[in-house]
């Protein structure tokens, strides 16, 4: 008998996160013997503190290798209370924490949680990719608000303030922000918050995974500080980017505990609380100081070495438009002006797609489109790699542009 292999709408409607689908490709290819450039992954390449890996060893010799209450272990949430109170200046209790398989999960429970079928999800150009798809998981529209690289990126007020209705639940800020690098001021924030204000339904979910990995004198700024915003803030964030913990799976919310409750619910019955020797480890993780101290302070340092020779060399290049990120470990370049040219033995490049395969095939560097991040015009070059790769990745790009013409609008 045939066996029906038709799948649900939703999941047919789904698209797949593009970064995870180039990045294993790029590791197929790798294991094949081509000699590809990793560029595409959003993924530190240090290795986890000795300390807390050391945490997670001891966890394992001790038998801690339990199942943990659902919401994560009181030791672990109260560490982070104390984190969200001393770094970012917002009070939360344990219960009002809820420690996850990673931000990624925090982020779909929260967005499962809080949106009915119809509601709005409002969420600012270039994105992370799966926020629209996690929205489409919850039957809720995404809406999506362009933003310009003349103003780095950063939402405008009076787009937003014009966009907002009655079915408008969700607003997702993510500072620093993945693809850009964009950092929000605190002013900026304010008359965010101040807008949200005046609309009872919407919430906001402010992702602050980035928030270590930023440039002074950039400044990170928790959405649930600011005046009137705790009670609609949830605040996600994680393991994964500052401590290189992205193996170890862990992340976190907080909020009000209504709807830290309301997500617990989903967690309880899809994975359960999270893994008991990442939990270890990432008590460790917040116990090596202040924003993670020397050990975090180290990596930033690298990927700031990494950035600024990034923007150096795409600034020498014709036609690549460049924000300077503030944050997180990505550039975000506009190579438009590269589009409509046709290349030897490839053919047209039309758009980001085209040219990250192009550079694939020429250049064999794996770079991410912006299509994927909901802006055409920018390719996305991850510098989470040593800067020797770095700099190898950027000579085969160079080469490989170099035959290509951009066209110059003046
Ligand atoms: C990215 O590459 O943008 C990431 O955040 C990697 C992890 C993921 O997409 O789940």
């Amino acid at each position: 008998m045939d066996v029906d292999i038709s799948l649900s709408p939703k999941v047919n409607s789904l698209k797949p996160s593009k970064t995870l689908v180039i990045t294993d490709q790029a590791t197929a290819l790798v294991q094949a013997g081509v000699p590809i450039i990793k560029l595409a992954a959003g993924e530190p390449d240090f290795n986890t503190p000795v300390v807390v890996a050391e945490a997670g060893m001891k966890a394992i010799r001790d038998g801690y290798t339990r199942y943990t209450p659902n919401a994560g272990t009181l030791e672990l949430r109260s560490a982070i209370c104390d984190k969200l109170k001393e770094e970012n200046g917002i009070s939360y209790t344990p219960d009002q924490i809820l420690v996850s398989n990673g931000a990624k999960q925090s982020i779909l429970q929260a967005v499962l949680a809080v949106c009915s079928p119809g509601d709005e999800v409002i969420i600012p150009a270039p994105y992370w990719m799966s926020y629209p798809e996690m929205a489409r998981l919850a039957d809720a529209t995404a809406v999506i608000l362009p933003t310009r690289i003349s103003e780095d990126f950063l939402l405008d007020p009076k787009i937003l303030e014009s966009k907002l209705s009655e079915k408008s639940r969700l607003l997702i800020i993510g500072t620093p922000s993945n693809p850009a690098g964009s950092v929000y001021p605190r002013k900026l924030l304010e008359q965010i918050a101040q807008i949200v204000a005046t609309h009872p339904r919407l919430l906001v979910l402010s992702d602050e995974i980035y928030e270590h990995i930023i440039y002074a004198p950039a400044v990170h700024t928790s959405f649930a500080s600011l005046s009137g915003m705790w009670e609609r803030t949830l605040t996600v964030n994680g393991f994964s980017k500052a401590f290189a913990m992205t193996g170890w799976r862990l992340g976190y919310l907080a909020g009000p505990q209504h709807f830290v409750s309301a997500c617990g619910k989903i967690q309880s019955q899809s994975t359960s609380g999270a893994c008991s020797i990442s939990q270890k480890a990432a008590v460790a993780a917040l116990g090596l100081g202040y924003a993670g101290g020397e050990a975090v302070v180290t990596m930033v340092k690298a990927f700031k070495e990494r950035r600024d020779y990034l923007v150096q060399t795409f600034g020498e290049l014709e036609g690549v438009k460049i924000f300077v990120p503030q944050g997180a470990f990505y550039l975000f370049l506009d190579f438009s002006s590269y589009y409509g040219t046709e290349a030897e033995g490839f053919g047209l490049i039309k758009d980001s797609g085209s040219l990250c395969r192009y550079l694939l095939d020429k250049a064999q560097v794996a770079l991410v489109p912006g299509d994927a991040f909901g802006d055409d015009t920018c390719i996305r070059i991850s510098y989470a790699a040593s800067l020797s790769t770095i700099q190898a990745a950027t000579e085969s790009i160079k080469k490989a542009l170099i035959t290509l013409k951009p066209v110059i609008i003046t």
